[in-house]
């Protein structure tokens, strides 16, 4: 099936997605998979109360990028934002640590008041996305509450405080997930997993530890995905042994693996049938399961280029490569 055969041919895409990395992998999926046959399945590992709020970021990056609404500088929160909120939560000695744009506020405190009302986070993610004008499916990975904890050496860290309030500077021991074991994946993304046309499933260039494993650790989700007869394709997140963006490189460091390709592949452990590395790291990417291509997106058009060399490698890697 070619890619556009892929595209056009009635093959689903489900995306694996989380952090500003994922979500432009995802910007760039919209532009070349139709959006009915599109879903993104994001983390909500880092998801938190703030203030009385339930602030979903990961979910709110890809609306926002999605939609168009992203900041651009930041990759988090809305563009052209006013901070009238903060200045005054500043003033009445509210917490300023995490940053909570005057529109962005808008959307925890209505996702907040549908939460207490019932509704579900899929639910309302599904809604704001129509309201955004977003064609794709944006679903969360489950509508449990599911809470990335990193250990470090000074004690264990709810994400947020250790990304944000300590902008990653306590080293890592271990990352887990409080509440997974009481999570399910919701039944959309049971469904879109295990849909007949199915496709490819990708592995976006987000963190694997932070953005990634946290969707894998909901119970029965790594079986969807390794039983699936989709091909999966993961981008790596390191490029020139650097991340692209965030504390990958200084995790990774941390938890005694090198800063290489070989890694990422290891990390997925079988769930991966091809890695896309970028071109630079050609000199690292012996493995039969890895593909070169650029994965360094900074412009539109890249985040176009790699949502086709994703679909060009699944539909020539066919299903049952996986170990
Ligand atoms: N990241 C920061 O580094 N500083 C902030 O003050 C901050 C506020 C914030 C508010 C809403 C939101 O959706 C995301 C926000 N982020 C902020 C990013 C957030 O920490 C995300 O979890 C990261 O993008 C990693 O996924």
């Amino acid at each position: 099936m070619s890619e556009r055969g892929m595209a056009d041919g009635g093959g689903r895409i489900v995306a694996l997605c989380g952090g500003v990395g994922g979500a432009k992998l995802a910007l760039g999926l919209t532009h070349v998979v139709p959006s009915d046959r599109l879903t993104i399945v994001v983390n909500t590992g880092d998801d938190f109360r703030h203030c009385g709020l339930h602030v979903s970021p990961d979910i709110d990056t890809v609306l926002y990028t999605l939609s168009g609404r992203a900041n651009q500088e930041t990759g988090w929160g809305r563009a052209n934002e006013s901070w009238r909120f903060m200045a005054a939560m500043a003033e009445v000695g509210g917490e300023t640590w995490f940053a909570l744009g005057d529109t962005d506020l808008a959307l925890h405190a209505a996702r907040t008041a549908r939460l207490a009302a019932g509704d579900s986070l899929t639910a309302i993610t599904r809604d704001i996305a129509a309201r955004f004008g977003i064609a794709a499916g944006i679903l969360p990975a489950t509508d449990q509450p599911v809470a990335t904890i990193v250990d470090t050496d000074e004690g264990s860290l709810p994400f947020q405080r250790y990304f944000v309030e300590r902008r990653c500077a306590p080293r890592i021991r271990a990352i887990r997930f409080a509440g997974a074991p009481g999570a399910v994946p919701t039944e959309e993304v049971r469904s879109a997993l295990a849909a007949p046309d199915l496709a490819a499933i990708v592995i976006c260039p987000s963190n694997p530890y932070l953005s990634i494993d946290p969707i894998l650790a909901i119970p029965g989700m790594r079986n969807l995905v390794a039983g699936s007869a989709a091909p999966v394709v993961a981008v790596s997140p390191l490029v020139g042994g650097q991340a692209v963006k965030g504390p990958l490189a200084k995790i990774m460091g941390e938890l005694g693996r090198d800063l290489v390709p070989a890694s990422i592949l290891d990390h997925y452990d079988g769930l991966v049938d091809v890695l896309l590395v970028d071109r630079q790291d050609a000199a690292h990417a012996r493995d039969p399961r890895m593909r070169l291509a650029q994965t360094l997106m900074t412009s539109l058009d890249d985040r176009i280029a790699l949502a086709r060399s994703v679909l060009e490698t699944a539909s020539t890697a066919g299903p049952g490569a996986r170990g």
